[in-house]
């Protein structure tokens, strides 16, 4: 199996980011796919592929090319305001601020809310490389689409940042561009067919079902730690499945606290099953170990022994299939993590040369 990355992850490196109030050293650092690509090279069965640039015209199919300008202009326009090496919002659009009509307007000539008008969190910070930083994750994930594509079988993109919490004209969760969107919606428009999307990040990807809900192209399912607990907070319920064209294209589990190895496993054959049933021609899977029992922001309890077979349980689908990264932050074991998952759904034993 073949995996991408991309040392431009490097120029998105804010030094915090916002909770509850108070500045904090972030989560999502670039340790993170430092550690899980010294992870991989390890490994002699899993071959590092060449990683090429993809016109900003494939981002476009799923994100509103107004908030793809505005990015990229982002960091500058915003750096007179900002005393630090990033910058953070202050006020957002709320959707009680709107009546109907309204809620499409920019506003064109404030940087900082124009900031608050894309954002939906703190938590989020943008800093001088985060645009480039973002687009090279999408070209990450659609290199390893074509080699999916090419093989018929299974490749990873090493993406950072994330990109599921990322909506068409909305960033936030640490997710700017939405890798697995724009592979997934690149995926079904060149095999002709629809796809699917299995979210297994401890979190719900709001962003990618907001892309997908009103279409029948590409299915969307999701385990995660219930809404009612776990961020994204206001989305994520089961009763969430799709409208017009899209109803019955979307799905959502949610898990309870402490979800060990075989009731997750359990519930994962059940949503492979489902995908199973929508005879989608390829899948998309945005993986998150933050469901790992020593996550540091997240309670579900997998072990380390829950990722091989949960990424075997995809080989069942034998379909082209594209891994992209999403979420994980307990910095001890993300990368075995990940290489136990990547073993599983490429096909490999479960021991792995050292
Ligand atoms: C891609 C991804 O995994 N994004 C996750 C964004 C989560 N941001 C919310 C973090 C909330 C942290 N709560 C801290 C609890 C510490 N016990
Ligand atoms: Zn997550």
């Amino acid at each position: 199996m073949r995996w991408y990355f991309s040392p431009k992850h490097l120029l998105h490196d804010p030094d915090r980011e916002v909770r509850a109030g108070t500045p904090t050293p972030g989560y999502e650092v670039a340790r993170r796919a430092e550690i899980i690509a010294a992870e991989l090279s390890r490994d002699e069965e899993l071959h590092r592929g060449e990683v090429r640039a993809y016109d900003r015209r494939v981002i476009d199919q799923v994100h509103d090319p107004r908030m793809v300008d505005w990015l990229e202009e982002a960091w500058a326009e915003c750096r007179p305001f900002s005393e630090h090496r990033e910058i953070i919002p202050d006020v957002y659009r709320h959707a009680g601020l709107s009546v109907p009509g309204t809620a499409g307007r920019e506003p064109l000539q404030k940087p900082l809310a124009r900031l608050g008008f894309y954002s939906f969190d703190s938590m989020t910070p943008i800093v001088e490389g985060t645009y480039e930083a973002s687009r090279s994750a999408v070209d990450v994930a659609l290199s390893a689409l074509e080699h999916a594509l090419e093989t018929g079988g299974v490749a990873y993109g090493l993406c950072r940042p994330p990109g599921h919490h990322a909506a068409s004209a909305m960033i936030g969760g640490y997710c700017y561009f939405n890798n697995a969107a724009v592979t997934a919606a690149e995926m079904a428009r060149r095999l002709g067919g629809p796809v699917a999307i299995v979210d297994v990040d401890y979190h719900h990807g709001n962003g990618t079902q907001s892309i997908f809900y009103d279409r029948d192209d590409v299915f969307y399912a999701s385990l995660h730690g219930a809404p009612a607990r776990a961020f994204p907070y206001y989305l994520g319920y089961r009763d969430e499945s799709g409208q017009g064209a899209g109803h019955g294209w979307n799905h959502n589990v949610e898990l309870e606290r402490a979800v060990a190895d075989e009731e997750y496993l359990y519930l994962l054959a059940r949503v492979i099953e489902v995908v199973h049933a929508k005879n989608v021609v390829g899948v998309v899977i945005s993986l998150g170990v933050d469901t790992y029992m020593n996550d540091p922001i997240s309670d579900l309890a997998l072990s380390k022994a829950a990722y091989f077979p949960a990424g075997r349980l995809f080989r069942e689908l034998a379909l082209p299939t594209v891994v992209v990264q999403e979420g994980g932050y307990d910095q001890v074991d993300l990368g075995v993590n990940v290489r136990s998952f990547l073993r599983g759904v490429g096909g490999l034993d479960a021991a792995g040369p050292v």
